[in-house]
């Protein structure tokens, strides 16, 4: 090994295996970046190199799964310092006019209150190392995001939807049209036994696939989506990993 090649590799495991953890926010994000300007590092140490561990993200949600589940399951993943705040039913009116945009999930770090759980889940697949290998990879990982979104609030329009017949049309939307073009669009990616939906790691893209088939049991009933085999398989390893089962085995039980 040359002499440059072995002091990038020692630098390298250094600052992975720092333990001093810092947490004045501008010095983290200044060796996060410096983390990410060596090609690969992310992937060797994500979780800003191990020398931010203490820095803290709260999300704000219901006390339900639903949209906010997602977030929760990437931040385990990540083996972020998180903090679940859940907000009561009864309590929300007083708090919606108080939020950047009247609605949840949020996330607050670093003094920072970031609205939309796209914006979310993008920044913590990039803050955690889980976006794919590089910015291609990161467009798969968001586009595999919106196409699962937008099964998700299709069931949520006929879910929320009180007249019967109107129920009826946007449940039959759901049914015929949604929810096949989302495992249709699945399916094709992992047909060639792919082992992840995109590149060659997991990234937010299976999180946000298996929390979907994991919570939604409303409208579809499991058996419907268990009906595609590749997409149940891949379900199961993700909620197999250790983080993520330990999470499901504690989580708060709610409904949906
Ligand atoms: N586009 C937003 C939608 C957020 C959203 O619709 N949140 C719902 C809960 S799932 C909400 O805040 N509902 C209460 C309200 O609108 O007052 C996102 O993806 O975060």
């Amino acid at each position: 090994m040359g002499g440059f090649t072995l002091f990038v590799f020692l630098t390298i495991f250094y600052i992975c295996n720092a333990q001093d953890c810092v947490d004045t926010s501008d010095l983290c994000s200044s060796r996060t970046g410096l983390c990410d300007s060596i090609v690969g590092l992310q992937k060797l140490c994500p979780k800003s190199c191990g020398l931010c561990k203490d820095k803290l993200y709260k999300l704000t949600y219901f006390d339900l799964r639903a949209r906010g589940e997602q977030i929760r399951w990437i931040l385990e993943q990540g083996d972020a310092n998180w903090e679940d705040i859940r907000i009561k039913q009864e309590d929300w009116p007083a708090i919606k006019p108080t939020t950047l945009t009247g609605q949840i999930p949020y996330l607050e770090v670093d003094g920072v209150t970031i609205a939309q759980s796209g914006a979310i889940a993008m920044y913590l697949a990039r803050e955690l190392g889980l976006s794919g290998a590089n910015d291609l990879e990161a467009a798969e990982v968001h586009m595999v995001w919106e196409t699962v979104q937008e099964t998700f609030n299709s069931a949520g329009r006929a879910f929320v939807e009180q007249d019967p017949a109107k129920k009826q049309v946007k449940l039959k939307e759901y049914d015929d049209v949604s929810f096949p073009r989302l495992m249709k669009f699945l399916e094709e990616r992992l047909e060639n036994g792919e082992e992840w939906l995109v590149g060659k790691q997991m990234t937010i893209a299976d999180i946000v696939v298996a929390s979907f088939m994991d919570s939604q049991v409303w409208p579809k009933p499991l058996a419907d989506l268990k009906a595609s085999k590749t997409v149940s398989n891949l379900t199961s390893k993700v909620t197999s990993l250790p983080k993520i089962k330990q999470w499901i085995a504690t989580r708060p039980v709610t409904d949906y």
